[in-house]
């Protein structure tokens, strides 16, 4: 009874805002967790700041309230993929990325900041990381990739897009950045790397080759176990559903 009357109000506060289902999310899914404060801990991170003074520290609280266990071999990083790791994890019945853990959900496919001196939220014209660095959104990526990639454990799966024009692997990047350097060595026991192409698409990168290459030639001196894979079939097929004819699926159909 409690928790309905507390959803209800919050759903109430928060009708409208791109928030909306993930809160239900996070009652639906999470209900151990106090969603209430978890958004109150969100909000608090940027509302009424400069929004080009927000650090990833302020979002410390909201962290540590929203997080949950990422099981082991189930996390997947990734560069230049977006819609293809959403779909191929099937909201963590696959895969958990960070997009589908409760920390993640607050951020993907969004875009937000506060303003000073004002408590409403401000979507349209928040400031970009050429703009400033210190933004809503890429300190909130930076501290929620750091802790997804402390937390990660067992096999490591990477996915990269063999066809990305600046190389499948961006050397500077939030997984070259913030969450290589975050893994925790005694906790992973390999690293396993898929660089798909594009259907159609060129095939600039790809294992032992270019930047994925460089990628490896890191992970190795970390200390890692490497497997690489050039267009796992796996995702292969998912990524064929909608090419059934092309000769890049002859292979898998
Ligand atoms: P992009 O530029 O290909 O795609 C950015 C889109 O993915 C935005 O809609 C963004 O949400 C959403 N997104 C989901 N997870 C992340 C994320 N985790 N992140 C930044 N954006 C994310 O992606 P990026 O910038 O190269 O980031 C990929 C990174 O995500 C990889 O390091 C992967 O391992 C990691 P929004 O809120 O900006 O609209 C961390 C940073 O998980």
């Amino acid at each position: 009874q409690m928790l309905l009357l507390c959803s209800t109000e919050l759903h109430t506060h928060i009708a409208g805002l791109p928030w909306q289902n993930n809160i239900t999310i996070c009652f639906n899914y999470y209900s151990e967790k106090n969603c209430t404060e978890i958004w109150e801990a969100f909000r608090k991170a940027f509302i009424n700041k400069d929004p080009c003074n927000i650090l990833p520290s302020d979002y410390e609280l909201f962290i540590n309230l929203a997080l949950h266990t990422i099981p082991p071999n189930k996390s997947l990083f990734w560069e230049n993929n977006h819609l293809l790791v959403t779909s191929y994890s099937d909201r963590t019945r696959r895969y958990m990325p960070l997009c589908d853990t409760l920390i993640g959900s607050f951020g993907d496919f969004l875009n937000w900041c506060g303003q000073a001196n004002d408590t409403g939220f401000n979507y349209d014209s928040c400031p970009n990381t050429e703009e400033c660095e210190n933004n809503a959104v890429e300190s909130f990526w930076k501290i929620a990739s750091i802790t997804y990639a402390k937390q990660s454990s067992g096999v490591i799966y990477v996915m990269l897009n063999g066809s990305a024009i600046g190389g499948a692997y961006p050397v500077k990047g939030f997984f070259a950045d913030y969450e290589v350097p975050n893994f925790q060595k005694d906790r992973i026991s390999r690293i396993e790397i898929w660089v798909m192409d594009d259907i159609g698409g060129p095939d600039l990168d790809s294992c032992g080759r270019g930047s994925v290459q460089i990628l490896e030639e890191r992970l190795k001196t970390m200390g890692y176990d490497i497997t690489c894979i050039d267009n796992y079939k796996s995702v292969l097929l998912l990524k064929c559903l909608d090419y059934l004819n092309h000769s890049d699926c002859s292979m898998v159909l």
